[in-house]
């Protein structure tokens, strides 16, 4: 597809004739910017510095399953850590924790800042059982810009969004100039839950439970015995369906724990919530899950299997390239600026027919996430993330350009995560790479290519491959020649993605491609959503760009002309089971063309029709990719079907523009299971 929207000259020009047609504030000027996308930012001498030193890919430390349970802990905490090119800047970061103690981030240097890193890699395989532990001990006092104290409450305006102040001006340059209103804003970013994108499990209670809302708690140690005895508990029995259902050591634990907040947390420069902002108790016999925990929260959820005979399933767990990362409306942008996220490796079948090729494939395979810091005093100012910073290249395993080795004529499996912030750089393409470096792509967004779709190699070229939540899967051959070869992350190769350098002897027998005989063995539930499947009429939803009438403040971003609300008027509903047809619009070309990438939790989906703005393309029949991230051409619209099937509850889609998420650009999506559970239950509050 042509890729006009990309053209970040056309960009740039526009936002000058703006700026000369406009009198406006600094900021509310910088506040129309409309994505956080790099390109526009990315200065010619930053890119000129984007040399490689050298420095090898840094392999991330992994959690792994043992035994069909995958049993671990994520700490979230803070530090001065070091931007690649940047400052030193205090961060939220993930620290990994296995049955044998903290196996990531690797201890670093005393005498300098810490990397910026992603979280450690999770890897797990279909069927195993998840016991993870998500420990929220950021020190929200060292984020001074965040109140991060609760709906409402806010100490400057009582607004609930964070708060920017230029002193001596007595006007909030965030949120006030900008316009944006709570639960539409940035706030709350020592507020934290995890999110497992990609994860085809429930939405409700341990699982993939964006809802959820742990507060910050340093003092909470996950050796502590009494939160082992509650955790464990948690995990000794099966995944919960209701709260009611949880271990009564789980639910006193944090009923104490939410008592002691409600009077020791800051308000007003004193301690103790006033009534109407203290956090519920919940009834140990109530149904829904609370959307608060204390510091602390149990994930357990089966991996689920595929569909067979004697189980339910109508879906089973694509194997493959996943990713976790916080998600917390109103802070999703700030935290994965911060470098909250991380991969989360499915195994199946998929990785062991490819292994069956290449034997080598699991001490070779490369994880490579991809990252987009922002330098700012501490990536919290939401000033920063509303008049984007001096943007740095993109970073894979917290180094700019790192160098990877291989042997000449050598094919690598090499996994991809964009844990960016914005619409990508412009598609992970094979003609990015330096002439000679030969490339098959076997699974988009985790799941795996038909046989088909390998020989067809439709996404090879695709712009729209590659922005923040997708993911790409490489077979990567080395070529013949020994040197350096670089992978641009451009269009217009001036910033380098990673250098693969090619030295020793060939290999012997040269490494073949897959063919059809050995290519991995496609599950049938990836099969293709026929027609006759379809429960029309399904839905249209539109992703738009509001701009405001008079300039003064920043655009909306809505799905549907609406922000992200918890009113059960505004959620699309569907029965499970169901299986539907939906058109999914983005008319934003004006004032700049946004390729918003449209995600949805849960389940992912196939794409039969994309209309880039000016023409129509019919994808046929069994060459349709599964994506659960994909950018919507402005202007134009994709037609996706998905199967609505398994899980009930109420989940989201939004754009993977984070920023935009976290300022509206999100909607409920309200899968019934008939009739036990009612649409007009509003779960929720944020
Ligand atoms: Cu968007």
């Amino acid at each position: 597809m042509k890729n006009a929207e990309k053209g970040f000259t056309e960009k740039e020009l526009t936002r000058r004739e703006m700026i000369g047609t406009m009198a406006l504030s600094s900021l509310a000027l910088s506040a129309l910017s409309p994505t956080t996308q790099a390109q526009p930012v990315i200065e010619a001498e930053q890119a000129a510095n984007n040399v490689s030193n050298g420095e090898g890919l840094r392999r991330i430390g992994e959690i792994k399953s043992k035994g069909g349970k995958l049993r671990g802990t994520i700490r979230v905490t803070n530090q001065v850590r070091r931007i690649p090119g940047g400052s030193d800047v205090m961060l939220r970061y993930y620290e990994g924790i296995d049955d044998s103690g903290v196996i990531w981030p690797p201890t670093s240097d005393p005498n300098s800042a810490a990397p910026y890193l992603p979280g450690p890699t999770i890897r797990a395989r279909i069927g195993d059982t998840v016991n993870l532990v998500l420990v929220n001990n950021v020190d929200p006092s060292k984020f001074p810009n965040s109140l991060d104290t609760g709906p409402g409450e806010n100490h400057a305006t009582g607004s609930g969004c964070d708060v920017v102040k230029v002193p001596p001006n007595p006007v909030a340059q965030y949120p006030d100039q900008v316009g944006d209103k709570y639960p539409n804003c940035f706030h709350a970013s020592s507020t934290t839950n995890l999110h497992f994108h990609g994860m085809h499990v429930s939405p409700r209670g341990t699982a993939d439970n964006i809802f959820l809302q742990v507060r910050a708690d340093k003092t909470i140690s996950p050796t502590d015995p009494k939160v082992r005895r509650a955790i464990y508990d948690v995990f000794a029995a099966p995944p919960p369906q209701t709260y009611a259902q949880m271990p009564a050591s789980w639910k006193n634990y944090q009923a104490s724990l939410i008592g002691n907040y409600n009077k020791t947390a800051p308000y007003n420069g004193k301690r103790g919530l006033p009534p109407d902002l203290r956090l519920p108790i919940p009834s140990p016999t109530q149904e829904n899950f609370p959307e608060w925990a204390i510091g602390v929260y149990p994930y357990n959820f089966l991996i689920t299997p595929p569909p067979v005979q004697g189980n339910s399933y109508k879906m089973g767990q694509a194997p493959g390239t996943h990713w976790y990362h916080a998600h917390k409306h109103g802070s999703t942008a700030t935290n994965l600026y911060n470098g909250l996220a991380g991969a989360f490796i499915i195994e199946g079948q998929y990785d062991d027919d490819l292994e069956k090729i290449y034997p080598d494939l699991r001490n070779t395979e490369k994880v490579l996430v991809f990252q987009e810091a922002a330098e700012a005093p501490d990536l919290e100012t939401t000033l920063a993330l509303i008049s984007p910073p001096r943007q740095k290249p993109p970073v894979v395993n917290g180094a700019q350009n790192p160098v990877i080795d291989m042997r000449p004529g050598e094919i690598q499996f090499w996994r991809f995560v964009n844990a960016g912030v914005g619409a990508g750089w412009g598609g992970l393409k094979a003609s990015l790479w330096d002439k000679g470096v030969t490339v098959k792509q076997t699974a988009q967004d985790g799941v795996q290519f038909s046989w088909q779709s390998y020989q067809e190699q439709a996404l090879l070229e695709s712009d729209d491959n590659f922005a923040s939540g997708n993911r790409v899967d490489w077979l990567v051959q080395a070529p013949a020649k020994a040197g350096d070869y670089t992978l641009f992350a451009d269009l217009n190769r001036t910033v380098k993605l990673l250098t693969l350098r090619v030295s020793g002897s060939e290999m012997n027998p040269a490494p073949q491609f897959p063919t059809q005989n050995n290519y991995p063995e496609f599950p049938d539930f990836l099969k293709d959503i026929s027609d006759s499947e379809l429960t029309p009429p399904g839905q249209t939803v539109t992703f738009d760009y509001v701009p405001n009438p008079n300039f003064k403040t920043a655009p909306t971003f809505t799905i549907d002309g609406k922000q992200f609300s918890e009113d059960p008027a505004n959620f699309i509903k569907v029965n499970v089971g169901q299986a539907q047809e939906w058109t999914v619009r983005n008319p934003t070309t004006v004032p700049f063309r946004i390729p918003h990438p449209f995600h949805i939790h849960v389940n992912p989906f196939q794409i039969v029709e994309i209309n880039d703005g000016t023409q129509t393309f019919a994808i046929p029949e069994g060459k349709r990719e599964w994506w659960d991230t994909r950018i919507i051409p402005p202007g134009g619209y994709l037609k996706i079907r998905s199967r609505f099937v398994d899980f009930w509850g109420q989940y989201v889609l939004h754009c993977h523009i984070l920023d935009h998420e976290d300022r509206g650009m999100m909607k409920v999506v309200a899968v019934e299971d008939p009739p036990a559970h009612l649409f007009t239950t509003a779960v929720h509050h944020h």
